[in-house]
């Protein structure tokens, strides 16, 4: 494993950390996972107003958006069954990139198309901000921007392409951070057009009987 590049404090970042077989492999896995929890459209609380990606999950927990707000669940909210399980390639990602954190609870997946974006948001539906937010990268490449803890404070952006590890943690994990375009015909990974997204997290507080040693 290369040593990453901290690119604020806390925000680490490793470029090229699968390498193409290794995105093939984990693209495989997640065709599996999306064949038994479809990709579905969130919709943002309030106003109603569909996401431009689209999303699932796995992992014991799911994040879900819809009128009544953001939230983790247990479900599909659509098929009603409970997300798959991890696949052993995000299991193993996590544990070598994201420390000594506690074991991940939900990933979720965004499925950008040519048009999609992500606007500058922080991860905070989470219990356990002490954990961090591992980032992995499929496809076509992003334009990502990532600022301080307030929305005004000044961002850089970086590319993030296919096969790239991202880490929020510590004084980033609050960070404003969003997707600006895509660059599309980047990457022959997928079969159509378009970028994956998988964000790994921690969701509830870890018992102390549940802390590694
Ligand atoms: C994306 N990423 O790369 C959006 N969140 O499509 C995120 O929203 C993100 O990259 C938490 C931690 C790392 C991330
Ligand atoms: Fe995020």
């Amino acid at each position: 494993m290369n040593s990453p590049v901290a690119i604020v404090p806390g925000c680490l970042y490793w470029p090229g950390w699968l390498d193409r077989e290794g995105q093939e492999a984990l693209a495989e896995e997640l065709r599996h996972v999306l064949a038994e929890a479809p990709l579905f459209t969130p919709l943002m609380p309030r106003t109603g107003k569909p996401f431009s990606v689209r999303m699932s999950n796995c992992g014991p927990l799911g994040w879900v958006s819809d009128v009544g707000g953001y939230r983790y669940q247990e479900t599909h909210p659509e098929t009603g069954r409970p997300w798959p399980p991890f696949p052993p390639m995000l299991s193993r990602a996590w544990e070598e990139l994201a420390g000594r954190a506690p074991a991940p609870e939900a990933c979720l997946i965004n499925w950008y198309g040519p048009q999609a974006r992500m606007g500058l948001h922080q991860d905070r539906d989470e219990e356990e901000f002490s954990a961090p937010v591992l980032s992995l990268s499929l496809g076509d490449t992003a334009l990502f921007r990532i600022g301080g803890t307030t929305r005004s404070d000044p961002t850089r952006s970086l590319r993030l392409a296919s096969g790239d590890a991202l880490l929020l943690s510590g004084p980033a994990r609050l960070a404003f951070h969003g997707i600006d375009r895509l660059y599309p015909g980047t990457s022959t990974l997928l079969k159509q057009p378009g970028r994956i997204n998988l964000t790994l997290r921690r969701v509830r507080q870890a018992g102390a009987g549940e802390i590694r040693p």
